[in-house]
């Protein structure tokens, strides 16, 4: 057999199981792992760096297939190369319940999969990501620990996607010449032709924002060869436009929309199976083919020893914080050391901002964490992200530890996703609160994924003032904490910005939005303790002075006005009780004692915060108090705001006090 045809076979098995899973599930998109089998053979047998017997090693090559509706191509890769969770079982079961095999790729349901794809263009987007924290792990530990690529297959759609601008931009700017991204330049969406909704260059696109770029034949192996290696010797970062027909070998269906996202029919696959000469039932792959990917897989993996070799060389000191850093532990002394800023922070009682109070956390934890990477989407100097250790990276120059990644909130989400799975870094990066709707849809996949990325958003209520109501998050708080699996921190000052910082490091599975003001605020919490009260999401901040007839909730900015209440209350003969809420989500993992207790049963419940009452009544109860907004916000001074939207003491005290008379 001759290598051009051992190819096409090989080539041929993923374009059978893809269509042939479709089918069974009756469900799925069988046109671009028919039409990107090429690439994807030539990639996983010639050049990616992988193991399937270590699917972590952590100096692999990463593959992000971007374009996740054509999930068949990377499950049946994975199955081919010989990953032991993707069974034949497993593509037998495709797009069912329990199954590995997810409608789109889902990061942590099988090994191989290194991020969640499906909203197009986000792989990319990821993919910068893992490009970058590879950079920065490289400049650390040098080549012999960490020199790999990363591959992604991206198709029309993710480079329609705004997100791919932002993506190549930064990827093109930074010089990210270990990314290579493939182009599936198919010339079919959904709809019909790409011509019916866009026509750019986008080889010039890509030229104008920084990267090399090359066409080929999206079906000649030694064309996608050659135009790897021409890749890998490129200054830049390249986007390889290779040409391919979807769908390609059916003969009614190829090239066109019909084979984008429905099963091709029995007719059609047995018209396929004549026209591309494939003789095999479904799910059933020749003994010398699947021998010829399982090889691979294994030469692939011939690399890994070599690199185990080199780390197990490795002086002992930097290999277990390689190894550390890996594993995503933080380091031994981080609790000892946030213990002994908090007893400083008891002492000296600053009243400062909490994105100032973030920032000095971060000061803290960045000179013994060394592995977080800060950022901003140009709000540096207002996020307070950026610390004394870290220094500025650059193009070619990625020793440092901070991204300005430019206005790009989504672009920078997703490259902090992509940042965190690749592992070795906690990226953590700015913005303003109202804008983490530009970054919520990389926000929810960090959720969906459990990965560990710190969302920094300052500038949390109308407390920010003169800016106004564009400015000025309402309903955002309510909106991420609606996202499961992600914790919203609105911390009330320095003791509990820290607290919620050790919790946004400790919590490896889940990524945390840290809500800060602009306005400074008082130190409410003035005695040390070792425990981390915001752990428990909610807690007492200040007890009543006999039977409380009146219990406040608060967050952030709003507890300083809780307590002020609690002090006109009690003053007026009303035993009032002030429970500070940091994290929502916290608080409902809590035990239903500890829950009943805190909520206690004070006859009047207030709510104080600075954003839309959503959320709060499990709090407070429908007939409870909800001070905060109702609407947008105004422009105006910060003093003006609150006392026009009523969030002010007097108001909370008043709306009890005409309660308990009632
Ligand atoms: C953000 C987002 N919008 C819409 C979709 C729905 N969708 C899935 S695939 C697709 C068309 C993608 O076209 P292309 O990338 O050319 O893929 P191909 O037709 O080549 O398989 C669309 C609109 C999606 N998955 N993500």
């Amino acid at each position: 057999m001759s290598s051009r045809e051992k190819h096409d076979r090989m080539a041929n098995a993923i374009r059978f199981l893809s269509m042939d899973a479709v089918e069974k599930a009756n469900s799925g998109h069988p046109g671009l792992p028919m039409g990107a089998a090429d690439i994807a053979t030539v990639l996983y047998t010639r050049f990616l760096k992988y193991d399937p017997a270590n699917p972590h090693w952590h100096d692999r090559d990463r593959f992000v297939l971007s374009a996740g509706h054509g999930s068949m191509l990377l499950y049946s890769v994975l199955y081919l190369s010989g990953y032991e969770d993707m069974t034949i079982e497993e593509i037998k079961n495709f797009r069912q319940l329990g199954s590995k095999t997810a409608g789109h790729p889902e990061y942590g349901h099988a090994t191989g999969i290194e991020t969640t794809t499906g909203p197009l263009g986000q792989g990319l987007a990821n993919a910068v990501g893992m490009a970058l924290a590879e950079r920065i792990l490289n400049a650390q530990f040098g080549d012999g620990l960490v020199d790999h690529y990363t591959y992604v297959l991206a198709g029309d759609g993710c480079l329609m996607e705004g997100i791919s601008q932002e993506a190549l931009s930064l990827a093109g700017h930074l010089k990210l010449n270990k990314l290579i991204v493939f182009w599936d330049d198919n010339n079919i969406s959904i709809d019909g032709p790409i011509s019916l909704a866009d026509s750019t260059d986008q080889r010039a696109r890509f030229a104008a924002s920084g990267w090399n770029t090359l066409a080929i034949d999206g079906h000649d192996p030694e064309a996608i060869a050659g135009a790897i290696e021409a890749a890998k010797r490129s200054d830049r970062p390249t986007m390889i436009a290779a040409k391919t027909t979807i769908g390609f070998g059916s003969p009614a269906k190829a090239g066109t929309n019909k084979v984008h996202g429905s099963p091709l029919g029995a007719a059609e696959i047995e018209a396929t199976r004549k026209a591309l000469g494939w003789e095999y039932p479904p799910f059933e792959i020749p003994s010398d083919i699947l021998d010829a990917w399982r090889l691979a897989g294994l030469n692939a993996a011939k690399k890994r020893v070599d690199w185990e070799k080199r780390l197990a060389e490795t002086g002992t000191e930097v290999r277990a914080e390689f190894e550390r850093r890996m594993r995503g532990d933080l380091p031994a002394n981080f609790d000892a050391v946030i213990a002994e800023y908090k007893k400083k922070l008891a002492a000296d009682k600053p009243k400062v901002a909490t994105r100032k109070s973030s920032e000095m956390a971060l000061e803290v934890i960045n000179g013994i964490v060394p592995e977080t990477i800060g950022g901003s989407a140009d709000l540096t100097g207002s996020n307070n992200t950026k610390t004394s250790q870290t220094s500025n990276i650059a193009p070619g120059d990625y020793g440092h530890r901070f991204v300005h990644y430019g206005i790009r909130e989504l672009g920078m989400a997703a490259a902090m996703n992509g940042m965190a799975l690749h592992g070795g870094v906690i990226p953590y990066s700015g913005t303003f609160l109202c804008f983490s709707d530009y970054a919520r849809p990389a926000m929810r996949l960090a959720s969906l994924m459990g990965i560990r990325v710190g969302f920094v958003m300052t500038h949390d209520s109308i407390g920010l003032g003169e800016d106004g109501p564009t400015h000025q998050p309402v309903e955002h708080l309510a909106a991420l904490r609606a996202i499961p699996n992600h914790i919203v921190f609105r911390p009330a000052d320095a003791m509990e910005a820290a607290e919620c910082w050790q919790l946004t490091l400790e919590n490896r599975k889940t990524p945390s939005t840290l809500a800060l003001t602009r306005q400074n605020l008082p130190a409410v919490r003035t005695e040390f303790v070792e425990e981390n009260l915001c752990g428990y999401g909610a807690y007492e901040l200040a007890t009543a002075d006999g039977e409380a007839q009146v219990t406040i909730f608060a967050t952030g900015s709003e507890v300083e006005i809780a307590l002020n209440a609690r002090k006109l209350l009690q003053a007026a003969g009303h035993p009032t009780r002030v429970v500070s809420v940091p994290a929502f989500e916290l608080f409902d993992k809590q035990s239903a004692e500890y829950r009943k207790a805190l909520i206690g049963n004070a006859k009047v419940k207030v709510a104080i915060e600075a954003g839309i009452r959503m959320g709060w009544d499990s709090f407070i109860g429908t007939d409870g108090i909800f001070i905060g907004m109702h609407g947008f916000g105004a422009s105006a001074p910060i003093e003006d705001l609150y006392k026009h939207f009523g969030i002010t003491a007097e108001a909370a005290a008043d709306a009890a006090k005409a309660r308990l008379q009632a």
